[in-house]
């Protein structure tokens, strides 16, 4: 019973979290890759939309860890930034062809 009712209110709390959740787009390079965090650093462009940010270097915490081996400094790419409760990560990279 105390099982179910966590388990309502764990649904409800994600449901709060998505209404959170604000994505943009944009391109950028690969600063660095911290495996041991889970974090990439990405000099991005311009983000339009919900997110509005102009050009600058940001950390994000990554979404997937399969981006942490994809990835290298260097890397020029297209992501998706994603905002979740007030928390930004990097949702995905797409290698750009050079
Ligand atoms: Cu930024």
């Amino acid at each position: 019973m105390i099982r179910t009712t966590m388990a309502a209110g764990l649904l409800i709390m994600l449901g709060a979290v998505g209404a959170l959740a604000q994505t943009g787009s944009t391109e950028g390079e690969i600063r660095r890759v911290d495996r041991e965090t889970g974090k990439i650093t990405l000099r991005h462009g311009p983000i339009a939309g919900d997110l509005e940010m102009p050009a600058m270097s940001m950390v994000f915490q990554v979404k997937d860890p399969a981006l942490l081996d994809k990835l290298q400094p260097g890397d020029r790419v297209t992501a998706t930034i994603l905002k979740e409760n007030g928390v930004f990560y990097l949702q995905s990279a797409e290698k750009q062809q050079r």
